[in-house]
């Protein structure tokens, strides 16, 4: 009983005692108090203080390394600075056998909130912002417990920037009380590593500035960014700079003075370009200049001009697919196309089509798949639309959480595999043994084909029910919206067959892709079945690869989605002895949940196609 309690109270001081909520994310640590640590006093120093399991690690700093870079040799770090010597840090601890030099892949590591300043965050699916509220009509105080944690989640993945609002943003966001309360946020992400970034409205000078116009030609306007610039810069010297949705979904833009993107953008370029910040501008623009033109052609028709007319400190963030973050899309042919700009890929961690924090969906193999037709060495950097919230457990589902950790480790090494990602999350996340982790990884593995299955097979898309994008909705038209926002405009079934033709006799978007793809795509016979209904109209009787008509291959591939979904429950049931009992019933909730959701896709979608494949 003494003992017990002795143990307890060990456990209580030593702060163990931590229920597996999920709040712990990868970072279940055991505190063991015993290394000693030689070196600068700093974040990493405390880590391997309190969690190495060797007796003793050196830090040290050494000018000749590259910046965010390091090299272990033996137990001793050294990094130009404490940001290296933290990755260094966090790799230790994760790996002790590591040895070498390490420095992260892209320049721009980055996470894209979505939070609106009341709060609330656009396709956010795990609770509240974890940096905005209101309190009454002001900003509700910032929980530096909370944005610490976050800060060193990423830090421990090698994260190190983050846009702090949506790219639909409020011009209140650049008011003197919010720019101190993101000032706020950035002392606090700094011993990170992390710089802070803003989503600007075009139209701010309007708004907040009382200007008549947002003309990025215009000399007032020009004055008044280039004085925000110098105010934010005053209060937060290493800024990242500013990221731009324009002339998109009813933003405003330079467009609405009939200027071009590089022309709005390198207006942004000149007010930041003296400290150093970058514009990150986004080529998601449909429905402006190219109003009904296939929306998948509308990006490159929007900027191909722009290309060599932007600033050097611009980059284009670009969606990996040309629609909008669909269960699968073939690459953005942007990235074929804009030869002189430095571009970022814009992937979305926050599943708004792939069943949102409800469905478990691992979405590393989806990264995977992009980087294998862009090159990760035609890119910049990488942006993730966050999926990070107030929930207890960051993410919404317990697994979500595999698809920041991804991110992270992706941004780092887009060279990494699937399954190694995975398995270092799995190992950190749960104490499971090597029985146990075989199944559950490759559940993860073959997540987002399963999903693609049971919503979106053979390369359908956008066929999600109107504006929350969770459920199935194939018959979904609205007269009085554009077609680009109906699914019967995407999938262009009829009694003939099923499919939108982007061929050479469609909308030609096929030739916005360069060689070996513009063909391969373009020939009914030759494009690969996972975009077969993305480029072409397909006839009902026509023969797939697996000889069956194309109406039967899509029963067969629903079918598979949903048994996908009933194999992953019998994976969780059979894992349940291992895995603490919150989680483990979180999860199942959930799959089950999925499992609700993919047999309601297959019933939805075959009784509607169905009806004009079997006419
Ligand atoms: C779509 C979302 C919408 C975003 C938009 C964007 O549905 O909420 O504002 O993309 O990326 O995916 O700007």
């Amino acid at each position: 009983m003494k003992k017990l309690t002795l143990l307890i109270m060990t456990c209580l001081v030593m702060g163990q005692v931590q229920a597996e909520d999920g709040s712990r994310l990868w970072l279940r640590y055991q505190s063991v108090d015993k290394a000693k640590v030689n070196g600068p006093a700093c974040i990493a120093a405390d880590e391997l203080r309190k969690y190495f399991r060797g007796d003793e690690v050196t830090l040290a700093i050494d000018p000749t390394i590259e910046a965010e870079a390091f090299k272990i040799e033996g137990t001793t770090i050294s990094a130009k600075d404490e940001t290296g010597l933290l990755y260094g840090a966090y790799t230790l601890l994760r790996e002790p056998a590591t040895q070498g030099y390490q420095k992260p892949y892209f320049k721009y590591r980055i996470l894209n909130h979505w939070d609106n300043l009341d709060g609330t965050i656009e396709r956010g699916y795990a609770g509240r912002s974890i940096f905005w509220d209101l309190d009454g009509d002001q900003p509700k105080a910032i929980d530096a417990a909370l944005v610490r944690a976050y800060a060193r989640a990423n830090a421990s993945i090698g994260i190190n920037g983050t846009v702090l609002n949506n790219v639909n943003a409020s011009p209140r966001i650049l008011s003197p009380l919010y720019i101190n309360k993101v000032k706020e946020i950035a002392a606090i992400l700094r011993p990170y590593g992390i710089k802070v970034y803003l989503s600007v409205n075009f139209a701010s000078p309007m708004a907040l500035g009382g200007l008549q116009t947002a003309d990025p030609l215009n000399a007032k306007v020009k004055t008044w960014w280039k004085a925000k610039a110098k105010e934010i810069y005053r209060e937060i010297p290493d800024f990242g700079g500013f990221l731009v949705k324009a002339n998109s979904e009813g933003q405003p833009g330079p467009g609405d003075y009939h200027r071009t993107h590089a022309q709005g953008a390198n207006m942004l370029a000149d007010a930041v370009a003296p400290y150093g910040g970058i514009i990150m501008w986004r080529s998601f623009v449909y429905g402006a200049n190219h109003k009904g033109e296939d929306r998948v052609k509308q990006a490159v028709s929007e900027f191909i001009n722009d290309d060599g007319l932007f600033r050097s400190n611009v980059i284009l963030q670009s969606k990996n697919g040309p629609l909008d973050f669909q269960p699968r899309e073939p690459y953005a042919p942007i990235f074929d196309n804009m030869h002189k700009t430095p571009q970022m890929a814009e992937l979305q961690i926050t599943q708004e089509y792939l069943g949102q924090s409800r469905h478990l969906v691992y979405l590393a193999p989806m990264w995977r798949e992009f980087f294998g037709y862009v090159a990760p060495a035609r890119l910049v950097g990488v942006a993730g639309v966050a999926n990070i919230g107030l929930d207890k457990n960051w993410c919404g589902h317990h697994f979500s959480q595999a698809n920041w950790y991804a991110f992270g480790r992706l941004a780092w090494d887009p060279t990494l595999k699937s399954e190694q990602i995975a398995d270092e999350w799995l190992s950190a996340t749960f104490d499971i043994d090597d029985s146990h982790r075989t199944p559950l990884l490759s559940m993860m593995l073959r997540s987002r084909e399963a999903c693609v299955d049971y919503m979106m097979p053979l390369g359908l898309h956008h066929i999600f029910k109107f504006d929350h994008h969770y459920g199935p909705e194939p018959d979904g038209y609205i007269a009085h919206y554009p077609l680009e926002w109906c699914p019967v405009y995407y999938h262009q079934a009829d009694s003939a067959g099923i499919g939108f033709d982007r061929s050479h006799t469609g909308t030609d978007a096929t030739s916005q892709y360069r060689e070996p793809y513009c063909s391969l795509y373009d020939d009914l016979t030759t494009c690969p079945e996972r975009y077969l209904l993305w480029f072409h109209h397909v006839p009902w009787t026509y023969r797939t690869n697996s000889g069956r008509t194309l109406i039967d291959e899509l029963t067969y591939r629903y079918g598979r989605g949903v048994k996908e979904v009933e194999s992953f429950i019998d994976i969780w049931h059979n894992s349940k002895p291992t895995i603490d009992e919150q989680r483990w019933q979180e999860v199942d909730e959930r799959l089950q949940h999925q499992l609700e959701n993919a047999r309601e896709w297959q019933k939805t979608c075959l009784d509607y196609f169905g009806s004009f494949a079997r006419k």
